[in-house]
């Protein structure tokens, strides 16, 4: 298996290496390979760990930074053999697991092999994977198509999808990047970018304007908090000439903490949630940046494509329900894992 996580280069010549090989390729959205040919629903089908243990690969081969979710750590850490390259000398092995580790580049690298290997067929392996993944896939559409109020889920597979080809999708730490993982479907064309290093909520409006100062359009994906902890880049951007689109679920604080260990403590709101009460349409109108509250799923993409075409610096707020949101996390992975038995 090809598990792809952050990368700095494209490297589209890995799916010829899968292909070639028979070999399923995991891809986050920031390794630039959530491309057709590559799984198409993989963070989902991780998480349903009676899948992964009755199919845990033999050997990894992992593209760049180590995987983003849990369940992909631990996917890593199953496999009998895990082979390493890491072209940005990233941190790919928090384990110690990799009986090698190559600092190569990892296009030249998938180009070489994919061109020196026979084709080989499909496996039983790789195709469980193949119909697992479509099966996956399928229930996490038909499920976000349903639900009309604001899930964070429903907002990175849509605003993901309908971004034009010249974009640029920053997303931030917390949530945003793991529900992009979990939900964005393979596309060509989008360049994804995120800056996790330790995970830092911290400097993402810069983030983003750094990114727009480059040219073409740009839209970030962050949380409530990561917003505000960068409020001051805000304030001081909207009438400096940048043209940049803030997507902001609002759910309040830092919800990512209810789907930790830290959700069964007392002080969970008080130390980890945080809320903040704090009204982000008088922010923009401070700044002078655009607005506009969005209480419908259907409404998002609309509003996003507003304000992309009116240029400037735009929040586009999403109304999230947190406790509605989480409860829904918990319905996706039901309803996956009764689609993958029946
Ligand atoms: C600079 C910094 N301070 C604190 C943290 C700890 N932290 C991790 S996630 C998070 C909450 C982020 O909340 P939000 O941006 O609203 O995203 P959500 O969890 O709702 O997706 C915090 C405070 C951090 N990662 N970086």
């Amino acid at each position: 298996m090809i598990v792809a996580g952050s990368l700095r280069e494209a490297a589209p010549h890995v799916l010829d290496l899968s292909r070639a090989a028979a070999w399923p390729l995991l891809a986050e959205p920031t390794s630039g390979l959530r491309l057709p040919g590559a799984l198409a629903a993989p963070t989902v089908l991780l998480a349903d760990e009676r899948f992964t243990s009755a199919h845990t690969p033999d050997v990894i081969l992992q593209l760049g930074a180590a995987p983003t979710s849990r369940a992909g750590l631990a996917l890593v850490a199953a496999a009998e053999r895990l082979m390493i390259v890491d072209p940005d000398d990233l941190v790919a092995d928090p384990h110690r697991r990799a009986e090698s580790r190559m600092v190569v580049g990892a296009d030249p690298l998938a180009a070489s092999v994919a061109g020196r290997l026979e084709p080989r067929d499909t496996t039983t392996w790789h195709r469980a994977w193949l119909d697992a993944d479509r099966a996956a896939r399928r229930v996490v559409d038909e499920l976000l198509d349903g639900w009309d109020e604001p899930s964070e889920g429903r907002v990175a597979r849509d605003l993901s999808a309908a971004l034009p080809s010249d974009a640029t999708l920053v997303v931030g730490a917390s949530m945003p990047i793991r529900d992009l993982d979990l939900f964005m479907a393979p596309r060509e064309g989008l360049r994804v970018l995120g800056n996790r290093g330790a995970s830092g909520i911290d400097g993402f409006v810069s983030t983003i304007l750094g990114v727009s100062a480059a040219g073409g359009p740009t839209v970030g994906l962050l949380g409530d908090l990561t917003l505000l902890h960068d409020v001051g880049s805000l304030l001081w951007s909207a009438r400096r000439g940048f043209d940049a689109v803030l997507v902001v679920p609002n759910n309040g604080g830092g919800t990512i903490f209810s789907f930790l260990p830290q959700r069964e403590l007392p002080e969970l709101e008080e130390l980890f949630t945080t809320p903040h009460g704090i009204d982000l349409g008088a922010v923009c109108a401070a700044a002078g940046a655009g607005h506009e509250r969005v209480e419908h799923s259907s409404d998002l993409v609309p509003a996003v494509k507003r304000a992309v075409g009116a240029g400037g610096v735009r929040l586009v707020e999403v109304a999230v329900d947190a406790e509605l949101n989480r409860r829904r996390h918990a319905e996706l992975a039901a309803t996956v894992a009764s689609a993958l038995r029946g």
